[in-house]
């Protein structure tokens, strides 16, 4: 897009967007620096945030070539969240019950990494596909008995499904429709996909928690679209489909939202209980949004106040959950190795390499208890109570923890 062109929105195409956030330009938040780039320039890109007044999806302005996202050295492994692990199992499970799924189904799972969901249905003989462009995680996921296509979904890869005679009776996007450029094309793919008493489930962090938790940190380049369920109701309706049920997970990835679709308009009395709490919380206007850039200025003054301090103290930190989140808040707020030791990750994947950026080096999480820092800054704040829990010997040694949002703070 030409600097001179106005942007459009990518859900309407309306062409009065109107921007309330800008964090500046960041790295990309998953490009884990190997030892070898550490001396290499890293590419950075803008990330502004903007509302479109028309249809009320807020997204970023700009896009990153996908395969510079999902392909070259995704690190991301679905499977290192026992949490994720327990609200996938519960949602496969539920979905098998609820729609009587048996050998005659099929499940495809779009964005289907390693294999973390779809294994749930396999174990109950449903025939499933998976979806998934990042190399690493479809050998995973094929490892794991999944059937995986190694490409990016979109109206194509639908086509050629349909035309080999398959259909779906249920499609999962989870944490997927958020990432890709090309909205209306992955939404009518789903449609085209779909049997015509199929299900389709979205699930996606919603952009009132993100907002209501202050989580910039959870804006990032891989994540073009925010969304609300007026933004996905909007959505989905330009493509035959209806928003019949909506569930919410508020301890999942800081506020999740499930929204249900199909080609049969059933609603759910969820779905006018979640728009009306949308519409009476002002989600769909400018309003909303407009002082969230102050929130976010509130946070970053805070925190490196917050560590600032600390450190003058003679205290030692760390930190831990190398997760994507983590990349965006340490270069917005500029948490360098001046303030931060090191980054503990249990993802292998990601051990000895560093945070785009700052730079910070990510170790296996068993350095927490070998060097006992004084305060360790949880990056993957939405997983406090199982890293807690994980972690009790070190909080029990008297090792604290800091949460940066909704307000920088020391557990106690
Ligand atoms: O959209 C996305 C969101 C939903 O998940 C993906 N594109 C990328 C990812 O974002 P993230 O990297 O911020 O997500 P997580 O899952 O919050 O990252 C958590 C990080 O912490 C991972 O690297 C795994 C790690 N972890 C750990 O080391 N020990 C996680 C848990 C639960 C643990 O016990």
């Amino acid at each position: 897009m030409a600097d001179t062109e106005p942007a459009l929105c990518r859900s309407c195409g309306h062409d009065g967007l109107q921007t309330f956030l800008s964090l500046g330009k960041t790295p990309l938040a998953d490009a884990l620096v190997t030892e070898e780039q550490l001396t290499e320039e890293e590419a950075v890109f803008p990330l502004d945030v903007a509302f479109c007044p028309e249809c009320a999806l807020v997204q970023i302005l700009g896009d990153v070539p996908p395969e510079m996202l999902f392909v070259d050295n995704y690190l991301y492994f679905s499977s290192f969240s026992d949490h994720l692990l327990a609200h996938s199992r519960d949602h496969a499970l539920g979905l098998i019950e609820r729609l009587d799924l048996g050998p005659d189904s099929l499940v495809v799972e779009i964005a289907s990494n390693d294999g973390y969901l779809l294994r749930n249905f396999v174990e109950h003989g449903i025939p499933v596909l998976g979806i998934e462009p990042a190399p690493d995680q479809a050998d995973a996921a094929e490892t794991a008995g999944i059937p995986t296509r190694r490409e990016f979904f979109g109206i194509e890869l639908a086509r050629e499904l349909v035309e080999s005679g398959q259909k779906a009776d249920v499609i999962i996007a989870n944490n997927v429709m958020a990432h890709v450029p090309d909205l209306n094309g992955f939404v009518a793919g789903m449609a085209h996909l779909l049997e015509d008493d199929g299900v389709i489930t979205v699930e996606n962090p919603s952009v009132d928690e993100l907002v209501e938790r202050c989580a910039f940190d959870t804006i990032y380049h891989e994540h073009h679209c925010y969304f609300s369920c007026l933004s996905v109701s909007a959505l989905a309706a330009r493509h035959g489909l209806s928003l019949n049920r909506v569930d919410s997970f508020p301890d999942l990835h800081g506020g999740t939202l499930r929204w249900s679709l199909g080609k049969k308009h059933e609603p759910h009395v969820s779905v006018a209980r979640h728009v009306d709490a949308e519409t009476e919380a002002g989600v769909g206007g400018y309003a909303y949004y407009e002082h969230f850039a102050d929130e976010v200025n509130r946070v970053e003054r805070d925190l490196r106040a917050l560590l600032e301090g600390l450190k003058a103290d003679g205290a030692t930190i760390a930190a831990y959950g190398a997760a994507a989140k983590g990349a965006t808040l340490v270069n917005v707020v500029g948490i360098g190795t001046d303030l931060v030791d090191f980054v503990v990750d249990r993802n292998t994947h990601k051990q000895g390499r560093y945070m785009p950026g700052t730079h910070l080096p990510i170790r296996p999480v068993e350095a927490l208890l070998e060097e006992q820092p004084d305060y360790v800054l949880l990056l993957a704040w939405n997983f406090a109570e199982e890293i807690r829990n994980q972690q009790a010997e070190y909080e029990r040694r008297g090792g604290r923890f800091i949460v940066p949002v909704p307000t920088p703070e020391v557990l106690s």
